[in-house]
Formats: C-alpha cells, sequence, structure tokens
C-alpha cells in the first residue's frame, strides 16, 4: 500500500541529499599544481624571518603544521619585538598576557588566551589541540596546563616593556587607534609590529595556519582579542584555503573575519577580493570606527594564490616559496586603493 508518510520523508531526505552533494561538489578548490608547493605567507615585515624559519621544515617535505609552529616561534622569541610573545608589551597593570591559536589540515584547532608567564604561546596552543578534549584554555589554567606539559614558567616583563607601561601610566590613556601604521612602521622599515599571522600549504597540499600576540598594548586585564579565536584571527579549511588577520581585534571578532574570507573563497572569490569584501563589512558596519583603526586580512587558497587587504595604507606580508625566500608583499588598503570609498 501506498504509505505517504514514507514517501515524504523519503523525498526530504533525497533533496536534502541532493543539495549537500551539489554544495559538496561545487564547492572545494582544486589543490595547487606540484611546482607551485610548498608556500608559506605570513604578516608583517616579521614575516620574512619567521616565514624562512618555517620554511626549513617545509622544503624537507615537512608537515605545514610543523612548519607554522617553527615559524612563529621566531618572533615570540624576538626581544625586540613588543608585539608579540614573550618581549610583548603589558596589559594597564603591568602584566604580559599572550593569546595565540593553532589550526590544521583536519580541522583540528588549539588556542590559548591570555596566558602569562609562557614565552611560547604557539607551542601550549598546539599541546592543547593534540593532548586535550577541548579547543582552549585561557588565564591560570592555560599556564597550569603548559606547566604540566613540561614547560618552564618565565617573568616575561622585559625592563624595556616595562619602561615603556610606565611611560604610558603618566596619562593611561586607553585607545586602539594605535594600529593606524605611521612612517614608522611602514614595510621595510626596521620597526616590526603586531600580530603574527601565518599560513602554510605543504608538499602534500595541506594547509595549516598559526596567529600569536600579546595583543594591544596596555590592554584591560583580561582583555583577548580576535587572534586566540579559531574563525576570527585564524580559520583553515583543507578544501577550501586559509585566512588570518591582524589590527584591532574587537573588529575582527564581531564579523568573524577569517572564517568569513575562507567562506567568500568557498564561493568563488580570489584570497585578495575575499579579504577586501571582510574589510568592506567592517567598514560598513561602523564607518566612523573604520576610520580610526587598523585592521588587515591575509589568505591563500588552495591552489596557493594568496592575497591580502586592510582598511588603512602601511599593511605587508611576506611570502616563501622555492622562488623566492625573503618577499615583502605592501597589501591594498580601503584608503589608499579602493576607488569607491
Ligand atoms: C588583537 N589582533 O589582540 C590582535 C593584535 C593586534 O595590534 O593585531 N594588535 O586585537
Amino acid at each position: 500500500m501506498y504509505d505517504r508518510r514514507k514517501f515524504i520523508k523519503l523525498t526530504a531526505v533525497t533533496a536534502s541529499l541532493a543539495t549537500l552533494s551539489k554544495y559538496a561538489t561545487a564547492k572545494t578548490i582544486t589543490s595547487a599544481p606540484g611546482d607551485r608547493l610548498p608556500i608559506v605567507i605570513s604578516t608583517w615585515d616579521f614575516g620574512i624571518a619567521a616565514n624562512k624559519e618555517a620554511w626549513k621544515t617545509l622544503e624537507k617535505g615537512g608537515r605545514a603544521l610543523d612548519a607554522v609552529e617553527a615559524g612563529v616561534k621566531i618572533p615570540e622569541a624576538d626581544m625586540k619585538n613588543h608585539t608579540v610573545g614573550r618581549a610583548g608589551y603589558p596589559d594597564r597593570d603591568g602584566r604580559v598576557t599572550l593569546d595565540a591559536c593553532i589550526m590544521d589540515e583536519f580541522g583540528n584547532c588549539g588556542s590559548v588566551a591570555a596566558m602569562e608567564n609562557i614565552a611560547h604561546p604557539i607551542a601550549v596552543a598546539r599541546l592543547v589541540m593534540e593532548k586535550t578534549p577541548h579547543v582552549m584554555l585561557v588565564g591560570d589554567g592555560a599556564t597550569q596546563f603548559a606547566v604540566e606539559q613540561g614547560i618552564k614558567k618565565e617573568k616575561l616583563l622585559t625592563p624595556e616593556s616595562e619602561k615603556a607601561w610606565k611611560k604610558w601610566l603618566v596619562t593611561a590613556k586607553y585607545s586602539p587607534k594605535m594600529n593606524i601604521e605611521n612612517e614608522q612602521h611602514r614595510p621595510g622599515s626596521k620597526y616590526n609590529h603586531d600580530t603574527i599571522g601565518m599560513l602554510a600549504i605543504d608538499a602534500k597540499g595541506n594547509i595549516s595556519g598559526a596567529c600569536t600576540t600579546s595583543g594591544m598594548a596596555f590592554k584591560l586585564h583580561g582583555r583577548v582579542g580576535d587572534s586566540p579565536i579559531i574563525g576570527a584571527g585564524l580559520f583553515v579549511d583543507n578544501e577550501i584555503g586559509g585566512a588570518t588577520s591582524t589590527g584591532v581585534g574587537e573588529e575582527v571578532i564581531r564579523n568573524v573575519g577569517s572564517f568569513l574570507v575562507v567562506e567568500l573563497m568557498r564561493q568563488g572569490y580570489s584570497p585578495e577580493d575575499a579579504c577586501k569584501e571582510a574589510v568592506h563589512r567592517i567598514i560598513k558596519k561602523k564607518p566612523e570606527t573604520a576610520k580610526e583603526i587598523q585592521v588587515g586580512f591575509l589568505a591563500i587558497n588552495k591552489k596557493g594564490e594568496y592575497g591580502a587587504y586592510a582598511i588603512q595604507e602601511g599593511f605587508s606580508f611576506a611570502v616563501c616559496d622555492k622562488n623566492k625566500q625573503d618577499l615583502l608583499i605592501p597589501g591594498k588598503s580601503f584608503y589608499k586603493d579602493d576607488k569607491n570609498k
């Protein structure tokens, strides 16, 4: 006998399977030709040194995940770098709190936020990913976990950072506007600054990413930006590509920026156009705020094509592949390059 209920159920299942397969087949990006791989890209001038370290793993046929972890450890360890890792500027209470996350080709991810006394937050983020059932550990819990894993606690506040903090305390003016680059911070200058976000594709075509920062200098104690938030500061989808961000994290979180960039690439946008659209969304929602701040996105797709876009002029990114290990590219920006602004 004709069973109407069964028929409806079957039709619904067939329809949803059809939808699923339509998306599953249409929304992947064919892998890069072997000659374009491996490749690693990262944010800002300090990305050059970080990429070179990542390259040592990639050129040997190593995994992108190992490459990005090794790469971002370079600025984390750099005592002259006051925006990433151990020499990062403290919060307004004089405490250095670090944020980082990492994501691999299987969609595994790990993150630490507002973590104190541990010099390499990216290593702890990876341990969270690999040794716990969780994605994110914060504050004291993150430090405690790191120590349990055999990592040494250290005092992070350097004399230089302490001096800068004490100078800041004189006026104690809290303003995220500082993220607009000035002459000192232009590409090629000796000033290394801001968050490092790194994306790599290994010789097998697998993508991983890492992002690490000390966050905004003199932030409220406990403030966490976009950098350790999967989907905001970093996102990787091994079928499509990866994206990362730098700048005022609050605006990136509000727009789930890196996830948005990857989803736009899934819809067919080039990496640069995807970054541009994500920047436009931020500007459209808060045009007045956007005039005063910097946000930049960097992305790579499965083909090994890459691009970036920022609100303000001055954002740069570094590219390293077998042809050139120290390429620094000025990213396009809304205020300099967008004719429709
Ligand atoms: C944050 N996006 O904490 C990060 C750090 C940064 O200049 O880029 N600061 O919001």
